[in-house]
C-alpha cells in the first residue's frame, strides 16, 4: 500500500480540475490530479466547443490560451432558423464588439494537460477515486485503484471535479446538501463530420419536426446535433438518416443545402438540469459539472465549469498560503449565483428552441420568443450578453 501527501488532490482531468491543477502549480502550492480514464481518452473525448468572451479572456491570463487564441474560431454573431427563416443576432454589435471562441473542448484538456506535463507535476491517469473519508477533520484521506495498486492520498482539501456522476458528491451526507433537479423531455444526438461548415457562423435551428444545431471544430470539420426522443437510441439512426434529418430541419427558402461527409463520431446525450447546493461540505469543495449541469442549449457547461476555478483557485490559494478563509467561504455563494443565472438562461434557450410534439399552445409561445429575439433590440440584445458573457457578467466592467 502506497500513500502519498499533498495539499490538494483534485478529483478529475476535465477542463475544471485540470485548470485547477494548472493555476496552484503557478502559485506554487502542491497538488495532485487523479483521473480515472486514460490520458488518450480523455484528449479525445469530443463535448462543448463554445468559449465565452471573458472565459477565454481567463484562459490567456493563466497562460494557456495561445492555441485558443491562434488556432479558435472567433464569431461574431450567430444565426436562429425558424419558419424556414433564417435571422442573425449580431452578438458583437449588440455587445460593445464582444465575441464567442469556438474551440472544442478537447482542445482545452489538451492544451491543460500539456502545460502540468511540462512542469512535471503529478497527473496520474487510469487512477479512480473509490473512497473519500475525513472531510470534517484535519487531514482527508482518498482511497485510489491506480494501475500499480492500492494509492492512498492524504491531503488538506480535496476538490470534487469528477463530473456528473463522481463519487465526491456521494461523499457528502445527504441531509446536508440539496440536489435540484429537472429532466427535459428530449435528448441531443451529436455527430462530428469531416464537412466543411456549411455557414460561418452557429445555427441554432427550430423546425416542427425538432430541434437542430450547426457548429463546427475548424474550417473542415462540422459538429451538428439533432434533438431526439429522449428514448431513442444510436441503432437507429444511418448515416444518411441523420443527413437527411439535418438538411429537412436547417432548410429555409434561401440558404443551399448543408455538406454532408464522413461521420467520425457520434453519441447520443440526455438534456437534464442539476444544481447541487452548498458546493462545499467541510474539506471537500466541488466544481463543475460534480456540482451543476446544463442542458447544452445555452453552451454554458464547460464555462461555467471554468469560471468555478476562477473563484476557487484564489480561494484556495489565499487559504494554503495565508490561512485566510474567507475567500473559501464564500465560495459557494458566489458560484451559485452565476449557476442559477445559467440554468435560466439554458432554460430559456432550451425551451424555446426544441418544439412540443402536442402542446400548440407551447409552441405558439416559442414562437413569439424567437420573433421577440429577431424584431426586438432590448431582447437581442439581453440573448447577446447571455450567450457572449454570462459567466463573467458580476466581473467588474462586463
Ligand atoms: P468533466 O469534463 O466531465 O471531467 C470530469 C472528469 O472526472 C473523471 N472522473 C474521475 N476520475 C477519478 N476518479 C473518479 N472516481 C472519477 N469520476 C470521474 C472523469 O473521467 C472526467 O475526466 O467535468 P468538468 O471538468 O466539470 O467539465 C464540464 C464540461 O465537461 C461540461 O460542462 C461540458 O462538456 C458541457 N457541454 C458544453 N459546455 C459548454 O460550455 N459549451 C458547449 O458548447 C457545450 N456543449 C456539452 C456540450 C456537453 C455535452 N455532453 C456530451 C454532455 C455538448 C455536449 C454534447
Ligand atoms: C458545440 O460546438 O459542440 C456546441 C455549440 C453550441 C452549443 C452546444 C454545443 O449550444
Amino acid at each position: 500500500m502506497t500513500t502519498l501527501r499533498t495539499r490538494v488532490a483534485i478529483i478529475g482531468a476535465g477542463p475544471a480540475g485540470l485548470l485547477l491543477g494548472h493555476l496552484l502549480e503557478r502559485a506554487g502550492i502542491d497538488a495532485v490530479v487523479l483521473e480515472r480514464r486514460s490520458r488518450e481518452y480523455v484528449e479525445h473525448r469530443v463535448r462543448a466547443g463554445v468559449i465565452e468572451y471573458g472565459v477565454a479572456n481567463f484562459l490567456e491570463e493563466s497562460g494557456v490560451g495561445d492555441r485558443m487564441r491562434r488556432e479558435g474560431l472567433v464569431h461574431h454573431g450567430v444565426e436562429l432558423r425558424f419558419d424556414r427563416a433564417s435571422h442573425r443576432v449580431a452578438l458583437s454589435e449588440l455587445y460593445d464588439g464582444r465575441a464567442i471562441t469556438v474551440y472544442g473542448q478537447a482542445e482545452v484538456v489538451n492544451d491543460l494537460i500539456k502545460a502540468r506535463v511540462a512542469t512535471g507535476a503529478p497527473l496520474l491517469f487510469e487512477t479512480e477515486v473509490q473512497s473519500i473519508s475525513g472531510l470534517l477533520n484535519s487531514t482527508v484521506t482518498i482511497e485510489t485503484q491506480s494501475p500499480d495498486g492500492p494509492l492512498t492520498i492524504e491531503a488538506d482539501f480535496v476538490v470534487g471535479a469528477d463530473g456528473s456522476h463522481g463519487v465526491s458528491v456521494a461523499s457528502i451526507p445527504a441531509s446536508v446538501v440539496t440536489r435540484y433537479e429537472r429532466v427535459y423531455p428530449f435528448s441531443w444526438l451529436g455527430i462530428l463530420a469531416e464537412a466543411a461548415p456549411a455557414t460561418e457562423e452557429l445555427i441554432y435551428c427550430r423546425h416542427e419536426r425538432g430541434f437542430a444545431l450547426y457548429s463546427m471544430r475548424s474550417p473542415s470539420v462540422s459538429r451538428l446535433y439533432l434533438g431526439v426522443d429522449p428514448n431513442d437510441s444510436l441503432e437507429n439512426w444511418s448515416d444518411e438518416r441523420i443527413w437527411d434529418e439535418l438538411t429537412i430541419r436547417l432548410a429555409t427558402d434561401d440558404v443551399p443545402a448543408i455538406q454532408r461527409g464522413p461521420i467520425i463520431e457520434r453519441g447520443i446525450t440526455a438534456m437534464r438540469s442539476v444544481v447541487i447546493a452548498p458546493m462545499r461540505y467541510g474539506r471537500l469543495l466541488l466544481a463543475g459539472d460534480a456540482a451543476h449541469i446544463v442542458p447544452p442549449t445555452g453552451a454554458k457547461g464547460m464555462n461555467l465549469a471554468l469560471a468555478d476555478i476562477r473563484v476557487l483557485a484564489p480561494a484556495l490559494i489565499a487559504q494554503l498560503h495565508e490561512g485566510d478563509d474567507r475567500l473559501l467561504e464564500r465560495y459557494s455563494d458566489t458560484c451559485l449565483e452565476r449557476v442559477w443565472r445559467a440554468e435560466e438562461f439554458s432554460t430559456y434557450m432550451t425551451q424555446m428552441l426544441h418544439p412540443h410534439a402536442t402542446d400548440e399552445f407551447e409552441n405558439g409561445v416559442q414562437r413569439a420568443r424567437l420573433r421577440q429575439i429577431v424584431t426586438l433590440e432590448s431582447t437581442a440584445r439581453s440573448l447577446a450578453r447571455n450567450y457572449v458573457n454570462l459567466s463573467s457578467l458580476q466581473e467588474p466592467g462586463a
